[in-house]
């Protein structure tokens, strides 16, 4: 298995998020990924690379986000201190929305002002955005479409292991910690590179909501989400089980949210339902965003997997006998965040 991993990844390091009125240290930090590429030393199950410098990227993001937002986002560290010179000791967060075009706010107009503009294209206020984080998601992007390229080259296994994470990050959107969706790239390269149906399952806690929408009208892309109820988990306002997707892609997406406190026999009994569907669309290859907030260690998150359920997790994958690339996704028990990937990782290769 080649794993393409960021090696810039800790230039994105936001220090606190907003949280029911109150600003609390970042889960999503640096430390998650150095805990990864420890236990790979222990147990080396891949061959670890970084993706070529000279790889297409910006060619590769351009397929799934909107040019506005990519503008925006390589620039957004520069206007928030022009903003500003003081802000250059902090983070950027939004504190102002637009909300949707039915409130009947303007989104015709753009807006000068940065508070505006991050508050045009953040859905959340738990998202930092900091002086490193574009550079970051852009190598993130590289290494998911190096992992991409892997696979079409006739690897049966890669990995893009990077952070920040990206299933949450839509066409013109971030948030849930996203900037970029990796998933998303990686799956669009695979069509690009001649593969006719691509399938995305995800694995993380929370509904890669991201994905669905990059994917949502299309039928050549099926994505598939098991996660936390959105009644009452993050993002809430997506991820219900009716949301199948539109037009051409009607049928062609699957939400199997389930309740928090949820444990691996139901959650191993939903992901089969997954398998299956995945199986039914006779996809050419598949992209995981393997999110590993499933485990009941997870701070933020409410289901109750152990660690070696996660290789019965990499095994079950690998029953579907597809090329597969995974992207690395949440996760925030961080001593145990190594331990659970590289579980993953193990049980796929069989
Ligand atoms: N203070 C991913 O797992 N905030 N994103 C929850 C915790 C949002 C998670 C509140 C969680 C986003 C990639
Ligand atoms: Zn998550």
């Amino acid at each position: 298995m080649k794993i393409f991993h960021n090696t810039r990844h800790a230039e994105h390091a936001g220090r606190q998020e907003m949280f029911r009125g109150r600003m609390v240290d970042c889960h999503e930090v640096p430390d998650r990924l150095q805990y990864v590429l420890n236990e790979l030393q222990r147990r080396p199950v891949g061959q670890l690379l970084a993706p070529d410098a000279a790889l297409e990227v910006d060619a590769a993001m351009a397929r799934i986000h909107a040019p506005d937002y990519l503008y925006f986002l390589a620039r957004a560290w520069d206007d928030w201190v022009a903003q500003d010179p003081a802000n250059a000791e902090r983070d950027a967060l939004p504190s102002v929305w637009p909300l949707a075009s039915r409130h009947a706010f303007r989104t015709d107009v753009p807006p000068l002002n940065f508070a505006a503009r991050l508050g045009q294209y953040a859905y959340d206020s738990g998202t930092p955005l900091t002086a490193g984080s574009w550079v970051a998601a852009r190598e993130g992007a590289a290494c998911a479409l190096a992992a991409a390229l892997a696979v079409l080259a006739g690897e049966r296994l890669s990995m893009a292991l990077t952070r920040p994470p990206g299933h949450h990050a839509g066409p013109n959107y971030m948030g849930g910690y996203c900037f970029i969706n990796n998933g998303a790239v990686a799956a669009q390269a695979l069509r690009d590179g001649g593969l006719q149906r691509v399938a995305v399952l995800d694995v993380d806690y929370h509904h890669g909501n991201g994905t669905q929408t990059c994917f949502y009208e299309r039928s050549d892309v099926f994505t598939a989400s098991i996660h936390g109820d959105p009644r009452t988990e993050y993002p809430f306002f997506l991820g219900h089980a009716d949301e199948r997707g539109h037009g051409a892609g009607a049928g062609f997406n699957l939400n199997l949210p389930l309740p928090r406190g949820t444990g691996f026999d139901v959650w191993q009994a939903t992901l089969q339902t997954a398998l299956q569907a995945v199986s039914d669309f006779a996809p050419q290859a598949l992209v995981v965003p393997l999110g590993l907030d499933t485990f009941e260690g997870d701070p933020i998150s409410g289901f109750k997997l152990h660690s070696a359920d996660y290789l019965q997790l990499g095994r079950a994958i690998a029953q579907l006998g597809l090329p597969t690339v995974l992207t690395f996704e949440g996760g925030y028990a961080v001593a145990e965040v190594g331990v659970n990937t590289v579980n993953v990782l193990e049980g796929l290769q069989g």
